[in-house]
């Protein structure tokens, strides 16, 4: 697909969602293991999982599970004894937690040490929107496609409502590439708008000592997606650029 049209019909699906999965909270803790998330980008489930992780600014190690294909599932399937997507394993506590609402409920009371707000649950109206969202999406992120491996895990800078990072995280999942997802939501009204145009007037500044923080220092500015691939020793910025690597690296 044209990749303008690609990221209309993503925005159209963040609009769907109302945008849930934009804002990250101000303070948290990263696990000292990483969560892993047996994961399907275009899953209406898995993405209400997303959006908590992204409310919750927690990082997690995505495994992706397309359909048609067992790389990864095998792995579920030995983790959890089933194959079916969303599911958790924390390290951390040993706890294994399957499907959208226990795992956004456990993730709450573990990392926020409160209920999951009713507008975050998966309720019939959240349930249905995100189906919407994937219809939208049509088939994007949902079946695999022929990959070579990675050997070691990627990352991917994104908040789950970004268009631009929502594609490449669908690309990821249908190759079949584990990727470490660092969550960037926003935590002030100075980081909304695209980095390039700002909603805020004046120089732009992240909250200190945050991740978005970090990147700042880093990079001179915060945009997702962003991709670093240790395989290769490749970093780059531009969805149309990543998909284009992602095509040329890892598509069969
Ligand atoms: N041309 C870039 C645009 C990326 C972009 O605008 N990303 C937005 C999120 S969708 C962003 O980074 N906004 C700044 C921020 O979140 O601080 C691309 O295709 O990757």
């Amino acid at each position: 697909m044209n990749h303008t049209l690609n990221i209309i019909s993503s925005t159209f699906a963040s609009t769907l969602r109302g945008w849930r999965g934009t804002s990250g909270s101000k303070t948290v803790e990263q696990p000292a293991s990483p969560l892993v998330i047996y994961d399907r980008e275009g899953c209406p489930d898995c993405r209400l999982v997303r959006e908590a992780l992204t409310e919750l600014n927690l990082d997690v190690l995505i495994m992706p599970c397309p359909e048609g294909s067992n790389r990864n599932k095998r792995q579920l399937e030995a983790v959890s004894g089933q194959s079916t997507v969303p599911f958790l394993a924390d390290q951390n506590t040993g706890k294994k937690v399957s499907g959208a609402a226990a795992i956004i409920d456990y993730l709450f009371q573990q990392y926020r040490g409160k209920s999951a707000p009713a507008q975050i649950k998966p309720a019939t109206l959240n349930r249905l929107t995100s189906r919407l969202a994937s219809a939208i999406r049509g088939n994007a992120g949902v079946q695999a496609r022929p990959a070579r491996m990675a050997e070691q895990p990627l990352t991917l800078y994104s908040f789950e409502s970004s268009p631009f990072s929502r594609v490449v995280r669908e690309r990821l999942c249908e190759l079949e590439l584990p990727y470490h997802l660092v969550n960037l939501g926003k935590q002030q009204w100075a980081d909304m708008g695209p980095a390039k145009m700002r909603f805020a007037p004046g120089p732009y500044a992240p909250l200190a000592n945050t991740k978005r923080d970090a990147f700042f220092k880093a990079h001179g500015n915060v945009q997702v997606p962003y991709l670093i691939d240790p395989n290769t020793n490749t970093q780059l910025f531009e969805s149309a650029d990543i998909l284009k690597y992602l095509a040329k690296t890892y598509a069969l």
